[in-house]
């Protein structure tokens, strides 16, 4: 019987060792949640990078972790300290991740980092090809193993290979600034079915394919010397009635709780406190806009500073990436930020930012999301935003007003929210005082139509519309290479 492979850079999975016991606990997040329906079949196994340097642990810890993976159905891949360092931290987080989000400026492109990419997608190749048999279907994810599917491809004519990216894609003019840029993109065409968040990022790819490589498309379909690539658009749903369930739990336990939130204020300072929440919450990343989001609130209030005492911005901040230079001169501005903007508005009952730097448990998520009147989502670039979802998910009583960056996959797709452009302050600040005034009948009227949608489109749907479309464009019956 055929299975489901699924790859990506870690596992659904995250590994303790402590005293030689090895334990693991389920990983938050998108795309562990968006592949659990897949991977909870009977015939799927998940390969992704085990979490340890395999320097630091001993051959007995190592089978251990084996063991402790293979009874969730994942197989691990190992990497060295330098591994991690250079094709992680390195080139996929320094050359690949700035350059697909448009940040020119921070992409650096090294030889030694691209080598050791290589040889790591080759590693996760290894593992897959020693598991994979005919009729096997595999699904890799995201820009840590572009090069995966050719690598599979030119030692198997006989399986399914389909590839998701989570980032933009960006345009032609962007993408060919990078030296690799051939080696990447037939590293892609490996697939037989290749999956974008939205039409655009599909467009940009394409484009670049056909400039770069010459191959032709026709109907999302590229044609190669001996075979074909599809290509489509899958914009990622979340799990709504997760959200919305446990978002009327947390309503019925009490009306307004906003006890996680208000941690470090005083009993006195919680009854008397009547601001309106306005809610952001990311990776501590430079796509997502953080210090704009900050530089546009501090505008708004001097714009209109009759909302002074009557607002607080509620920011969570999830740390990510914290060896990556980039993200700790980011950390250091948005600290900065924060204790400037507070220090010049804050009155002894009121301070206008609350910032947490950590990630929270999903309760406190529900918490955030329920009792938040306005959220405020300002990405640069991001291939989707599943935050905007879940906030609007978990509006019970469907009142609240989200604020989103055009720039986002998920604006095209929720066009009853407020969109904006994050670097127009002017923008951000009157949009802020719409969603703050807007009436309650109009924030049902919007978020009614959104929650329909989303409803609708959730991740098992678009699991399954991608394992559907993988299995209607994979034809076994020819044999094709690329080199
Ligand atoms: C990439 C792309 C694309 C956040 N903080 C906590 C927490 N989260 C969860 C959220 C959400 C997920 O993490 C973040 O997803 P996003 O989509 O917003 O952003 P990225 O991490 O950048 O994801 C992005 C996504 O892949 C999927 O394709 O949408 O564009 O960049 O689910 O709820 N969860 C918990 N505690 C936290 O503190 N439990």
């Amino acid at each position: 019987m055929s299975k489901t492979i699924i790859i990506s850079n870690r596992l659904p999975l995250q590994l303790h060792i402590d005293n030689k016991i090895v334990t693991s606990t389920p990983s938050v997040g998108g795309l562990a949640t968006g592949m659990k329906p897949v991977h909870a079949a009977n015939d799927s196994i998940w390969i992704g990078w085990n979490g340890v340097n395999e320097e630091e642990i001993d051959d007995s810890i190592k089978a251990k972790i084996d063991s402790t993976l293979l009874a969730h159905k994942c197989l691990g891949v190992s990497l060295t300290k330098k591994e991690v360092d250079e094709y992680y931290y390195g080139f996929s987080n320094t050359t690949l991740w700035p350059l697909f989000h448009y940040f020119l400026e921070y992409t650096e492109f090294e030889k030694h980092t691209w080598e050791t990419y290589q040889v790591v997608n080759q590693k996760f190749a290894n593992v897959i090809l020693d598991t994979v048999e005919s009729g096997d279907r595999i699904w890799i994810h995201d820009y840590q193993l572009l090069l995966v599917p050719n690598l599979i491809r030119k030692k198997r004519s006989d399986v399914s290979i389909g590839f998701f990216l989570h980032i933009p894609f960006p345009s032609y003019e962007v993408f060919r600034t990078i030296p690799c840029r051939e080696a990447l993109l037939q590293g892609m065409l490996g697939a037989d079915l290749l999956g974008f968040h939205t039409y655009d990022y599909e467009r940009h790819f394409l484009s670049s394919v056909q400039r770069i490589l010459g191959y032709d498309s026709s109907f999302n379909t590229i044609t190669l010397d001996n075979r074909s690539v599809k290509v489509d658009s899958f914009p990622m749903g979340i799990d709504y009635d997760n959200f919305h369930e446990s978002a009327k739990l947390h309503n019925a336990k009490e009306k307004r709780d906003k006890s996680i939130i208000q941690q470090g204020l005083d009993k006195h300072q919680l009854d008397n406190d009547q601001a309106k929440l306005i809610l952001s919450i990311d990776r501590l990343d430079y796509t997502k806009g953080i210090d704009k989001r900050l530089r546009a609130f501090e505008y708004f209030l001097e714009k209109y500073p009759e909302f002074k005492g009557k607002v607080r911005l509620v920011m969570l901040a999830v740390p990510s990436r914290a060896k990556v230079p980039q993200y700790q001169r980011l950390k250091k501005e948005i600290d900065q930020l924060v204790g400037r903007i507070n220090g010049k508005f804050a009155e002894i009952s009121w301070t206008p930012i609350w910032y947490f730097y950590r990630s929270l448990p999903f309760e406190n998520l529900i918490d955030l999301y329920t009792s938040s009147e306005v959220a405020l989502l300002t990405p640069i670039r991001d291939g989707m935003n599943l935050v905007a979802k879940e906030y609007i998910a978990s509006k019970v009583d469907k009142k609240g007003v989200l604020i989103l960056s055009e720039m986002t996959g998920a604006a095209n797709e929720m066009s009853e929210a407020l969109l904006i452009n994050p670097n127009n302050f002017e923008e951000i600040a009157d949009t802020l005082k719409l969603a703050l005034e807007m009436p309650e009948k109009e924030q049902i009227k919007r978020n009614s139509a959104l929650q329909k949608r989303l409803k609708r489109y959730n991740v098992d749907k678009w699991a399954t519309d991608f394992m559907e479309a993988l299995k209607s464009s994979t034809h076994h019956d020819k044999r094709y290479t690329l080199q």
